[in-house]
């Protein structure tokens, strides 16, 4: 039998909630969908079940899910109608006076069709336009009573339904994911007590202090007015002439030019809700906090010169990466940690924590870990969900409030403006995706698209002809704000002005430089390098490097360099000495700090077929990965048949020409020195594995296959002469033990001792 059939054999419904999709096994030769990553009889997700609180996740349904049913709509079976109801005799033909005669203006069948038609889009968002989401739920480890009465945190155990919308900023709806870009991350908790907007990002801090500027930050880094670009990129003169004028964006420059800005996959990626926000419990009294989504994959990233690649060859990686999971049974999971602390701790940091360009440092005050999320479920339809949900800052429910955040109070406002022009109008609340679980009722009235239809006379409170209803809820019982302001020792009056410690912009992007591995540190100087030799106007590139020159001369020594230039004179501060800092390292902001749980579960694993492969230990391989949950194809020079030595033949999964090298998070070549010739024939094989070994992927070579690194010109130890990890030399006979050290060797993602820049 063909390895690939013994693979899918072992295999079983990878989503039991689309069974029709994914039920059987295709026949050799027709494969499509991945082979099912589970061991045979366990539930769709092994993340499924929590270990903290024994919650089995409903596979793939939720109350909102099913309060979504009322609207979905399935044709199966059906014949084709007009928005009335009317069925359609012809739906090829128009009505014409006679058949080469003209088209009559009574063709109301055709006339709709073509009028909805030109109807279809919408604006995109001004940001965030690009993104993908996905349907789960929030689970509650313990009660936070003593911290909070907001709904999702009040028992152990309690599940609150949630949907996800994972963004670039910058770029345009169609752009690449793979941008050099900060992601969104929004969470709305369909709670409750009403709709609870967590609306962050995958970096805790921001580029500026005032809601003021966001304008101004978002022209900047927008494609250039004169002639629209470059499309999602932040490495054009406008974007760095405004920040080089903005010291304040300093910190957020250090993330964003960090791999952070490159994900692997939205699913291995942290969240932030970046500003400080209040806990406030039954009794009123509050407690400052940060929110944190740690990805349960760990946190791992693109390099450079592999996110440029795979946004020509697939520029839908990370939607097709959450698609796949998510409809594999892979069910993403990140758990909530938070920072909390209190006010009497906030006045003594060195920073403010009023200020979104600052983090608190794990050091200052620990992540507490107090639930999980799941996302179990594909939208069905990309528009009705994905496009047409509306995140809102300002959404938040009894139990978390605001803080004085300059740069929140101009989210709290933006979101719902933006959305009436966006969504048409003031009742965008009533799509299903926005709709509340909890009960809506007020005297808000009409609008375009009213749904509701609200009976009685009285739209007004307060009224006796309602009955009083519906009645305010009174206190204790509703959305009551925290009276305690954080400035209530400073003075009152009206200024444009910022706190003092607003103006230190240098301290916390040094923390962030100095936190990071060497090869992160060299990432960074090599994003800097590349962006700013985007740029055109020298005086704007000077600037940039004599502004990190506060923040870390070493930095802007290897910035200067790279774009041969003398290293400028730092830029005048705005504080000469800033408070010292509580600590000069945290190691927590390393990509390195968050690995994961150590497993290969969904990395893309390629292995090379030829005619004349060693099937038993590609077989071996191919069972093994299997096996780790990993998703092993097999890429050919072309698709179909391949004549495997010793098993009988194969299906190719992949082309070389349609699935380039750095597609895959690791590769396998293959015994043979028939298949070996073949392969060296094709000019694509050489890219392929220079690529992944360029990129820091783990390569295993077996048998004969090693002939392939020598003509890629692979050296085998590393410049230091000490032997690559990442290189598996292996004789075909030993394929179980090579499958072990392997898969040890992906599951630390990538080897950056290799790369040189
Ligand atoms: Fe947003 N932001 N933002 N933002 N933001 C929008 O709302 C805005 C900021 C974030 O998947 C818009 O519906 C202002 C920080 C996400 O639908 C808009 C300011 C953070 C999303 C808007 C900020 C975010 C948005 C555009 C500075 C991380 C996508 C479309 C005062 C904490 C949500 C829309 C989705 C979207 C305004 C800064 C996160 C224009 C005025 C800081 C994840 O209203």
């Amino acid at each position: 039998k063909a390895i690939h059939t013994q693979a899918l054999a072992a295999a079983m419904p990878a989503n039991t909630n689309k069974p029709l999709e994914h039920g059987t096994v295709p026949p050799v030769g027709l494969h499509t969908q991945p082979p099912s990553r589970l061991p045979t009889g366990s539930t769709p997700s092994e993340s499924n079940a929590s270990g903290k609180t024994g919650t089995v996740a409903p596979a793939g349904t939720n109350a909102t899910i099913d309060t979504l049913d009322r609207v979905r709509v399935d044709s199966g079976g059906q014949p084709l109608t007009t928005n009335q109801g009317v069925r359609i005799a012809d739906n090829q033909n128009s009505l014409k006076a006679g058949a080469r005669g003209p088209v009559l203006l009574e063709d109301f069948i055709l006339r709709e069709k073509i009028t909805h038609f030109d109807h279809e889009r919408i604006p995109e968002r001004i940001v965030h336009a690009r993104g993908s989401g996905a349907h789960g739920f929030f689970e509650c480890y313990e009660p936070l009573r003593k911290y909070t009465r907001a709904a999702p945190f009040q028992a152990a155990g309690k599940v609150t339904p949630v949907f996800v919308r994972f963004s670039t900023v910058a770029g345009e709806r169609g752009s690449k994911d793979t941008a050099r870009d900060v992601r969104g991350f929004a969470v709305k908790f369909y709670t409750d007590e009403g709709n609870w907007d967590l609306v962050g990002n995958n970096m805790p801090v921001f580029f500026i202090q005032d809601a003021m500027k966001f304008p101004d930050l978002v022209h900047a880094v927008k494609p250039e007015p004169h002639h629209a670009m470059p499309q999602a990129a932040s490495a054009h003169d406008t974007f760095w002439d405004f920040v080089s004028l903005m010291p304040e964006s300093t910190h957020m420059l250090m993330w964003q030019m960090s791999d952070r800005a490159i994900p692997r996959s939205y699913r291995m990626m942290q969240g932030f809700g970046v500003h400080t926000f209040r806990l406030v419990n039954e009794a009123g009294e509050s407690v400052l906090v940060k929110f944190h989504w740690q990805p349960k994959l760990g946190t791992h990233s693109l390099v450079w010169d592999e996110a440029v690649k795979i946004s020509g060859a697939d520029p839908d990686y990370h939607r097709r990466d959450l698609w796949e999971a998510i409809d594999a049974g892979e069910y993403p999971e990140w758990e909530l940690g938070l920072q909390i602390f209190t006010e009497e701790q906030a006045e003594k940091f060195s920073f403010d924590i009023l200020d979104a360009t600052k983090i608190v440092p794990e050091e200052l005050v620990p992540v507490q870990i107090v639930g999980r999320m799941v996302l179990n479920r594909n939208p069905d339809n990309f528009f009705a969900e994905t496009e047409q949900v509306a995140f809102c800052a300002a959404h938040v429910v009894p139990g978390i409030d605001f803080t004085n955040d300059p740069l929140l109070a101009g989210r709290i406002h933006s979101y719902v403006d933006t959305q009436i022009s966006r969504l048409g109008g003031p009742n965008f609340h009533e799509l299903p995706i926005n709709a509340p679980l909890a009960p809506v009722h007020n005297n808000q009235r009409d609008g375009m698209h009213r749904q509701a239809i609200h009976r009685g006379r009285s739209a007004y409170e307060p009224n006796s002809l309602g009955g009083g209803c519906p009645f305010q809820a009174g206190a204790g019982q509703g959305f009551e704000s925290v009276a305690k302001r954080l400035d209530a020792k400073d003075s009152s009056d009206k200024v444009r002005a910022k706190p003092e410690k607003f103006a230190d912009h240098y301290t916390q992007a040094r923390l962030f430089f100095e936190s990071q591995t060497p090869w992160e540190q060299a990432h960074i100087a090599a994003a800097f390098r590349f962006e700013l030799s985007k740029v055109t106007v020298p005086a704007v590139r000077e600037r940039v490097v004599a502004s990190l020159h506060n923040a870390s001369p070493d930095l802007a020594a290897r910035v200067a360099q790279g774009l041969g230039m003398t290293l400028p004179t730092p830029l005048p501060r705005a504080v000469e000495k800033p408070p010292a800092p509580e600590v000069d390292r945290s190691p927590t902001l390393s990509l390195t700090a968050r690995p994961g749980d150590g497993g290969i579960r969904t990395r893309k694993i390629a292995m090379l077929v030829a005619d004349g492969a060693d099937g038993p230990s590609l077989g071996t391989l191919l069972t093994a990965l299997v096996g780790a949950g990993a998703v092993p194809r097999l890429v050919a020079s072309r698709l179909g048949t391949c004549a495997v030595a010793g098993t009988g033949p194969v299906q190719a999964d992949a082309s070389l020409e349609n699935s380039p090298g750095f597609l895959f998070d690791a590769l396998v070549l293959p015994d043979g020195l028939a298949a070996v010739e073949a392969l060296v024939a094709d000019g694509h094989t050489m890219d392929f594995i220079k690529d992944q070994y360029r990129h820091g992927k783990t390569i295993l070579a077996l048998g004969a296959s090693q002939a392939l690194l020598t003509e890629a010109g692979i050296p085998l130890a590393l410049p230091d002469g000490t032997p690559d990890p990442g290189l598996i030399l292996a004789d075909a006979a030993a394929a179980d033990a090579a499958a072990v050290d392997f898969i040890a060797s992906v599951a630390q993602h990538r080897h950056p001792a290799r790369e040189s820049d």
